[in-house]
């Protein structure tokens, strides 16, 4: 059998070398031709622990190859980006194009899986697209007869820095069109995954995608207006949550400068525009984020306003911890909008996962990149935006006599 992947990012590539690696011949499509020279010489373009070796491994082998032209196979997994529009519903015009160039390569039998987390609905759309280019081709909404064409969305949840890990070991949702659909695509999925698979339909699939994202979402809110409110009455949240967190049923997460990612941002917003009036907790809760960055921000004008002409120190760039990902990065945000509130005042970024400023500061002359060291060294105020592993080996004496403001209690 031979496997289509369309997309080669953080969830394609990954699958890719999970299921190439089980022995079965897969190519892998994207538009980005650099991308597919890339991966065509087994290399990765972005960092994500463990998914270099496999690359390069399932390419030696012969496994897995990289082109922009679909080919014909067996089944085929959508997983490209669904980012959100103006007006925050999704941009499916990516979903589409792909849909519509496999529609031309399809044969009876085949299976098409969507992985790109879509609003409800967005699976039947799918099918609809395809099956308007391949009248000849019975899809699974034409009738009870059974159909040459299976489709099903199996939503990707693996964590970014530990992707090459979750593939494998997560439970799947497959929600098919039809049952058959969901037991065609389920077999793809048996072919690596250890978790259990969950079968389904396509919507409930589509929808706890979403819930996932909003769930995390809606904590992770809960912890940043915590983190508002014990500013407001100075007391210590990281002390609060870490007494709170011993109750037997209590877990609550880490207020930070914000929520970033191409994921939790942004898919909570399908389940607003899907239901407006009903998802106001939901809403609230993206609120809440979105607003992070601007009172950490506020916060660190404040503390400079007590200096004549002081120096920053931003440490982090990426939206979390580990990972080489300055997408949607809260700190990146807080870091635009101080070097905004504050054009004369030197501010000296670091961050080890990442080389050169990203566009959205690169127009700022008051910011540059140092390394830590340099950074904290000649810093008057020390913020630390993203824990990552070698900050948090900074140590304690090297901050003193400095103002230190730790948005993610990792010195704590
Ligand atoms: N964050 C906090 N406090 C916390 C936890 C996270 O401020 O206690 C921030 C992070 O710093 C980051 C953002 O939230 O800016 C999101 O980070 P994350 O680690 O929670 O999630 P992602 O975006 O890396 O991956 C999420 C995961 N979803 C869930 O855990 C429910 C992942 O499993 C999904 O596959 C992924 O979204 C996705 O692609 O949808």
């Amino acid at each position: 059998g031979r496997l289509a992947i369309l997309g080669l990012g953080y969830i394609g590539l990954p699958t890719a070398v999970a299921i190439a690696t089980r022995g079965i011949d897969v190519v892998g499509v994207d538009t980005n031709t650099a991308r597919v020279e890339a991966v065509s010489r087994g290399e990765v373009p972005f960092i994500e622990p463990d998914l270099a070796v496999g690359v390069s491994g399932a390419v030696a082998m012969g496994r897995l190859t990289a082109t922009t032209e679909i080919p014909e196979a067996d089944a085929f997994i959508i997983a490209v980006p669904t980012p959100f529009n103006e007006d925050r519903t999704a941009d499916l015009s990516s979903v589409r194009a792909a849909a519509e160039r496999i529609a031309a390569k399809l044969r009876p039998g085949n299976i098409v899986v969507l992985e790109s987390t879509s609003p409800p609905g967005t699976t039947e759309k799918v099918a609809g697209w395809i099956g308007d280019l391949r009248p000849d081709l019975r899809m699974p909404h034409d009738g009870d007869f059974g159909c040459d064409i299976y489709v099903a969305h199996c939503p990707e949840r693996v964590l970014p820095g530990r992707i090459m890990i979750e593939i494998v070991t997560n439970d799947r949702v497959v929600g098919g069109l039809t049952q058959r659909c969901a037991e065609k695509a389920a077999s793809i999925y048996r072919l690596f995954a250890q978790g259990e698979i969950l079968l389904t339909d396509a919507a409930s699939a589509e929808m706890a995608k979403l819930v996932e994202n909003a769930y995390r979402d809606v904590n992770i809110a809960f912890a940043n207006e915590l983190s508002m409110i014990a500013d407001a009455l100075q007391i210590d949240v990281w002390e609060v949550i870490r007494l709170a967190n011993r109750h037997p049923r209590v877990r609550i997460l880490s207020p930070g400068p914000g929520v970033g990612g191409h994921c939790i941002p942004v898919d909570p917003w399908f389940i607003v525009s899907a239901a407006p009036e009903l998802a106001r907790l939901i809403r609230t809760a993206r609120e809440v984020n979105d607003q992070r960055p601007y009172h950490v921000a506020e916060q660190v004008v404040l503390k400079a306003k007590r200096f004549r002409s002081p120096t920053i120190a931003c440490l982090g760039l990426t939206f979390k911890a580990n990972v080489d990902d300055v997408r949607e990065s809260p700190a990146v945000e807080v870091v635009s909008l101080i070097a905004d509130a504050l054009p004369d005042t030197e501010i000296l970024i670091s961050d080890p996962f990442v080389d050169a400023l990203p566009t959205k500061l690169s127009g700022y002359s008051n910011l540059r990149l140092e390394s830590a060291y340099q950074a904290v060294e000649r810093a008057d105020i020390v913020v630390l935006l993203v824990e990552h592993e070698p900050f948090k080996a900074i140590r304690q004496n090297r901050l003193g006599g400095k103002v230190v403001y730790d948005t993610r209690g990792a010195w704590r």
